[in-house]
């Protein structure tokens, strides 16, 4: 792919208003942005999904960091690859690391759809021309709950994802659907409860929710298909797919009837996508999960979900729903409750410089 230089920019953005899941508090996001560059000048972009605590998974920003520059780039260095689709067996040789591995092979798939003059959603075989949005309501008082979604479906999302968990679940989620008997909504509870809350879980099958997510144990695959069996609300996994496989046990075990596909998670695009033809093929939906992140992960977001099984509506919001100013420019917007998927080369957005140097606190050079 004749790479002559990848860059590491790190950054940090204060979030419009806290993010608040019962693990904790995120108010400010640290991130990692790649920039992987050929010798014809051409720039791919990729970014680091992990947060700066290891609450959601165990990576954070500093093991990326650590990953990406003393064991990942130097397999690029030593190993030229042709393809973005040989960079995650590449990086088999390096144990789990997901996020850090998917900030540089996502990075190549950029690079490489650019070398080709073709946009990413059409590369990875992307036929939407439209993706529907979703937004997710993530905090701790039922009046700030109802406030962000009038304003959000004033903004014209189509679904709405609200973070719960065994201390704000019943009373919180009657409240929200007195106010709004049949807005599609669906709970993430980041595996916030055990088989020990049953009949609370059983509960909450009288809100109709589109699914719940995550509800047990993060690595949890066994446990959710007993729960499955006893609950009508389809389970939806998150933190417990992490590979390809998983997501065959969970499909196969009817751990769940739903998947969240994040690129960052399970360690880049070609592992994203295995799992959407494997889930496409089983007949199982996929939506395509959200991490809180800046412009160039939701523009790969963007393309990954313009793929055929996505059809739900994901955790895909505008820039604006965190940022005051994105990194990329034009921003993601949505309109009606639809993001347009870019049709120019990569990811199809540019990186807006002047406000990436802005919001950067360091940055590393490694030539090839
Ligand atoms: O569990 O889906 C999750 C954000 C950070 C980490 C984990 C999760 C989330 C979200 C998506 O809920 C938020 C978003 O980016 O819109
Ligand atoms: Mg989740």
């Amino acid at each position: 792919m004749k790479i002559s230089v990848i860059q590491q920019h790190v950054i940090q953005m204060p979030l419009k208003a806290p993010f608040l899941t019962h693990l904790g508090a995120v108010k400010n996001r640290e991130g990692i942005i790649v920039e992987i560059i050929d010798t014809d000048g051409v720039k791919g972009y990729g970014e680091g999904v992990a947060f700066s605590t290891p609450w959601y998974t165990e990576e954070t920003v500093e093991t990326s960091l650590h990953m990406i520059t003393h064991f990942l780039i130097p397999l690029l260095q030593e190993n030229p690859i042709e393809h973005p689709q040989e960079a995650s067996p590449l990086f088999k040789s390096v144990r789990r690391n997901h996020m850090a591995k998917a900030a540089l092979e996502m990075a190549l798939w950029d690079l490489y759809a650019k070398q080709q003059s073709k946009s990413l959603a059409t590369i990875l075989g992307g036929t939407r021309q439209v993706i529907a949005s979703g937004v997710v309501v993530a905090t701790d008082s039922t009046a700030n709950a109802l406030n962000q979604i009038e304003q959000y479906l004033e903004d014209g999302y189509q679904r709405i994802k609200i973070k719960i968990n065994p201390k704000q679940d019943y009373s919180f989620l009657s409240e929200i659907r007195r106010h709004y008997p049949d807005l599609p909504i669906m709970a993430d509870a980041n595996s916030s409860y055990t088989l020990r809350d049953l009949e609370r879980l059983k509960a909450l099958d009288e809100f109709n929710l589109l699914m719940i997510e995550q509800p047990l144990a993060h690595d949890d695959i066994i446990e959710h298909a007993e729960l499955q069996k006893v609950i009508q609300t389809p389970i939806c996994l998150d933190e417990s797919i992490v590979t390809f496989a998983d997501a065959r046990k969970a499909v196969e075990l009817g751990s769940c009837k739903v998947i969240n596909i994040k690129a960052g998670r399970v360690g880049g695009l070609l592992e994203a996508k295995k799992i959407h033809d494997y889930c496409l093929e089983k007949g199982v939906p996929v939506w395509c999960g959200g991490m809180i992140e800046f412009g160039v992960s939701r523009a790969h977001n963007i393309a990954l979900a313009s793929l055929p099984g996505f059809s739900i509506p994901g955790d895909i919001s505008a820039s604006n729903r965190f940022w005051d100013e994105d990194i990329i420019s034009p921003e993601v917007t949505v309109k009606n409750g639809f993001i347009t998927v870019p049709t120019d080369p990569g990811i199809g957005y540019e990186i807006n410089q002047k406000r990436l140097q802005e919001v950067m606190i360091a940055h590393r050079k490694f030539k090839f």
